[in-house]
């Protein structure tokens, strides 16, 4: 019998490192299935940050190197400056990315390097057991804010897609989610055009995906899917927010 759902070839054979139902299985499934198809496993390098994101190193089948908290786009700018023929990406949550990390996702944007960052949102610090991210929900629980985020005490949720696209540089700027099948099959097209454009030397693309953490938020992983469609969604709207013609290519 033909086999239809297989093990891509960039994936190591192994258990998931994961929680069960956790979404970053999924993202990290989608990343390998695009290295197999654009043949490009022996030449990329994964760069990984701190935080579940790092479990990458079990999964992604590549060169791999596991940088600071939030320092992924610094290090990955630096690995693709010296060897501008590697396929290089970052694949960074949400704590690192919009936290401790902000001001290395920001200026890698503002410079167009030329790499693809992958953006694993779940709204929360899985790793560290739960605690507030930037871009935790108004009224969602965290350890560290236990009866939820109160605006006028820990802000607004931080919205990655729309502060990044009103910079100059950036090629390609897309939020997916991650909740359905018809979702995945679009943040595996966006991830496609994150890839290709890198390849085309375009510059800088960045594709949010919303997840979830089953273990943290305390919920079953179905009842997350429900959770992210009547909450996550509604605050972080998914959608393509740039994208340059080649006519406005500057690079
Ligand atoms: C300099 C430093 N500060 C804090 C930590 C603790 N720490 C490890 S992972 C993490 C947060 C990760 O959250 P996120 O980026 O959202 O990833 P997730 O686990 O949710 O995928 C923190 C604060 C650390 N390892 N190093
Ligand atoms: S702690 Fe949360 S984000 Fe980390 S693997 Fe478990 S479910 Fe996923
Ligand atoms: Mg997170």
């Amino acid at each position: 019998m033909e086999k239809i759902y297989t093990r891509p070839k960039s994936m190591n054979p192994r258990a998931t490192g994961y929680c069960p139902g956790c979404l970053h299985g999924v993202a990290t499934r989608l990343i390998c299935e695009l290295m197999d198809e654009f043949d490009i496993q022996e030449n990329t390098t994964s760069v990984l940050p701190i935080g579940c994101s790092s479990m990458g190193v079990f999964h992604f089948d590549t060169d791999i190197v596991i940088s600071l908290h939030g320092r992924a786009p610094a290090v990955a700018t630096g690995i693709k400056r010296c060897s501008p023929d590697r396929f290089v990406y970052t694949y960074q949550g949400d704590g690192d990315l919009a936290a401790i990390g902000l001001s290395e996702i920001i200026h890698a944007a503002n410079r167009g390097e030329n790499i693809t960052a992958v953006f694993v949102n779940n709204s929360i610090y899985g790793m560290t057991g739960g605690q507030m991210a930037p871009t935790t929900l108004v009224g969602q629980k965290a350890t560290t804010a236990q009866d939820g985020r109160k605006p006028e005490r820990e802000g607004y949720p931080m919205k990655m897609c729309e502060i990044l696209s009103q910079l100059e540089a950036p090629v390609f700027i897309a939020r997916c989610g991650l909740d359905t099948p018809a979702h995945i099959n679009e943040a595996k097209k966006a991830l496609r055009k994150g890839f290709q454009n890198q390849l085309d030397k375009k510059g800088f693309s960045f594709i949010e995906l919303m997840s979830n953490c089953p273990t943290n938020w305390g919920m079953s992983a179905e009842k997350t899917i429900q959770w992210m469609q009547e909450n996550t969604l509604k605050t972080f709207p998914l959608g393509v927010f740039k994208e340059k013609s080649s006519g406005d290519m500057s690079r």
